[in-house]
């Protein structure tokens, strides 16, 4: 394939309720994608940085400048394109793997939607449906999430995230117990908010029986991690810390993490994320999903990889309607607490015009 024209947008999409981490409170999705036109397809990526550099220290701005002023202009060079030149040509710029992940998979769905094949299959998925799991917010009380967690158990979600931070965690687990049961596959989810002086509090966790507890140390805290692995029962699974399958390969090594959130964008693309996966499985480290908020067309993709057979655990591929209500895409809607992989050429889904126009907040082409 060629590259012939790449055009960045920007989408505005409404989240149904405020979304509230221990990094902070959004009410909207700010989201950048990408469309690739080659000499063959179109393609569509989406990028899954935040607004601000909370999460990450990507931002939407910050990749749309990357994007427009390197890494476009050196893949318009490559005359032989496909999935794979992407990460070779980006390869010289550090970092910035959320804006790669987006060239790349515009330009994956380009090149299979080209050959017909669907990225599923391209990625070795053994299932057609994943199990879905949910990501909760920290709300104002117990009250509140007690009403949430209801709810997403009533429409079927088959894994609870709650998402915790110091002064929300035990209580709030304990209550999801005693009105759910211990039957509820139930996780929590930090987001780097505890050091290793929590070591203790985060052990009153151990007695509720949760499925694991993600990223509850900083990001560059690898060894603290392996630390806290060894004072806790609840398993240790990493996601801030993980940004290459050689990261995974190190952290499992030095017994930092018993779990493993692939997110595609965090470890630059979907094929480093397959990657990640194979390390993972051998070393028998299971992994699951994790999510960025992303539209239908991350989503779709996100599914595809979901559908691995190392993802042994649900993941935080929710359906449409838990972040949005009127999705860019035909909405993911939740079937038994499932969700269909995909099975269109390429990502397997695309923009609805109309939907896409009312949320585009900017359009810019780039030369190539
Ligand atoms: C995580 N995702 O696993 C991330 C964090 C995240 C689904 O919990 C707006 C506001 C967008 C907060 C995207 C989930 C966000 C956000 C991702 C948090 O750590
Ligand atoms: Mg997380």
């Amino acid at each position: 394939m060629k590259l012939t024209g790449v055009e960045l947008r920007r989408i505005e999409m409404p989240l149904v309720a405020p979304f509230r981490t221990s990094f902070g409170t959004q009410t909207a999705r700010d989201i950048l994608l990408v469309r690739v036109e080659t000499d063959e397809a179109v393609g569509w990526g989406e990028c899954g940085a935040l607004a601000d550099p909370l999460y990450s220290p990507e931002y939407v701005d910050g990749a749309a400048d990357v994007l427009r002023r390197f890494f476009v202009p050196a893949l318009a060079e490559a005359d032989h394109l496909d999935a794979t030149a992407v990460g070779r040509v980006l390869a010289p710029f550090k970092g910035h793997r959320m804006a790669k992940a987006a060239l790349e998979m515009a330009v994956l769905d380009a090149e299979l939607r080209a050959e017909g094949r669907p990225l599923a299959r391209e990625l070795g998925a053994v299932r057609d449906r994943v199990p879905c799991g949910v990501s909760v917010g920290i709300m104002g009380s117990v009250g509140e999430l007690l009403d949430t967690v209801g709810g997403y158990l009533d429409a079927g979600y088959v894994r609870i995230k709650l998402k915790i931070q110091p002064g929300w965690d035990v209580e709030p687990v304990r209550a999801v117990r005693e009105r759910f049961g211990d039957d509820v596959l139930l996780q929590v989810d930090a987001n780097t908010a505890y050091t290793l002086a929590d070591a203790r509090h985060l052990a009153r966790l151990d007695p509720f029986g949760l499925l694991l507890i993600e990223q509850p140390l900083d990001e560059e805290d690898v060894l603290g991690h392996a630390e806290l692995a060894k004072r806790l029962a609840t398993p240790v699974c990493l996601d801030e810390s993980i940004v290459s399958a050689k990261s995974a390969a190190d952290a499992i090594a030095l017994g930092a993490c018993q779990v493993v959130n692939i997110k595609p964008g965090r470890v630059g693309g979907y094929l480093e994320a397959r990657r990640v996966h194979d390390v993972c499985a051998a070393h028998g480290v299971p992994v699951w999903c994790g999510g960025m908020l992303e539209s239908g067309l991350g989503r779709a993709a996100n599914l595809a990889l979901a559908a691995l057979p190392g993802f042994t655990l649900p993941g935080d591929t929710s359906a449409s309607d838990r972040y949005y209500r009127t999705d860019i895409t035909e909405p993911f809607v939740l079937s038994g607490g499932h969700l269909d992989v995909p099975a269109a050429p390429g990502i397997g889904v695309e923009p609805v015009p109309e939907l896409l126009a009312e949320v585009t907040t900017a359009t810019e082409r780039v030369a190539c």
